[in-house]
């Protein structure tokens, strides 16, 4: 028995050292990733300061740090899904959408973890863990959303693309019955102090080492009519590289990389 328990200790202790040593280094992380400047002017914890990601095997780890709390803030429900908002932080990628089950060359492909509190739209999931798959958007989970530029949502400004009537796009298994390209993969959106992260995985064997990344933190509306477009970007709090150049590269120096 004692030495089951010396061997206990001795495994978390080799597991301890393992998390504390493996994988990615914090100086290549700086190399890879993108760092930005505080802005005091900002909303806290939507003012990014640096933004990274790296791989684990068929996962990436996307990173983001603010300077306030990750996820402290949550946009006032308005009751319905007619002009609904949401908060959300963004890695858009270079990959392309067909990455994920859309249509190759939709747009561009983005990660997000996002809240909104009128509606659910993770059909699949049960964040909130009360038995009910349908009532979790002021919960915080993940999406990957096609973004294009849409005029209608104003000058210069994005929309979660709409799925025009009458058409059948490719879509993800997880895509959520929305008439956007839209897709709830549930992976959790997991929040420390300054720092949100998702674990995300791809399909084994699939080679994303070349992909990049940008790092943004936005608000969205659903359109108050729930016409087209569907849901726009109507604001955007911070853009990690300044320009959306999407120079953050992919950390790959560990094999055995912390989650
Ligand atoms: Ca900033
Ligand atoms: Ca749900
Ligand atoms: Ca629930």
């Amino acid at each position: 028995m004692r030495s089951l328990t010396c061997s206990a200790i001795a495994l978390s202790l080799m597991a301890g050292s393992a998390s504390a040593h493996n994988g990615h280094s914090k100086d290549d992380d700086q190399k890879t990733g993108i760092e930005s400047p505080v802005d005091n002017a900002k909303v806290e914890a939507f003012d990014i300061v640096f933004t990274h990601a790296h791989t684990n095997g068929n996962i990436v780890t996307f990173h983001m740090t603010t300077n306030g709390i990750a996820g402290s803030e949550t946009p006032e429900p308005v009751g319905e899904l007619g002009g609904a908002p949401a908060y959300a932080y963004v890695w858009p990628t270079s990959l392309d959408p067909s990455t994920v089950g859309f249509d190759e060359g939709a747009g561009i492909l983005a990660l997000a973890a996002a809240v909104h509190p009128d509606f659910d739209d993770t059909p699949l999931f049960d964040e909130n863990r009360d038995g009910d798959a349908s009532n979790d958007g002021q919960t915080w989970h993940s999406h990957w959303v096609v973004l294009s530029p849409t005029e209608a949502c104003g000058p210069g400004a994005f929309a979660v693309k709409d799925i025009p009537e009458g058409t059948q796009p490719n879509l993800p298994a997880t895509w959520p019955g929305l008439p956007i390209l839209l897709d709830s993969p549930g992976f959790t959106p997991l929040f420390e102090g300054p720092e949100v992260k998702i674990n995300v995985a791809f399909p084994l064997g699939l080679d994303v080492s070349d992909m990049s990344y940008d790092g943004v933190t936005a608000a969205l509306r659903v359109n108050a009519n729930i016409h087209s477009p569907l849901f726009c970007v109507t604001d955007v709090f911070d853009i990690a590289s300044g320009d959306l150049s999407l120079p953050g590269r992919l950390n790959q120096d560990g094999t055995r990389a912390e989650r």
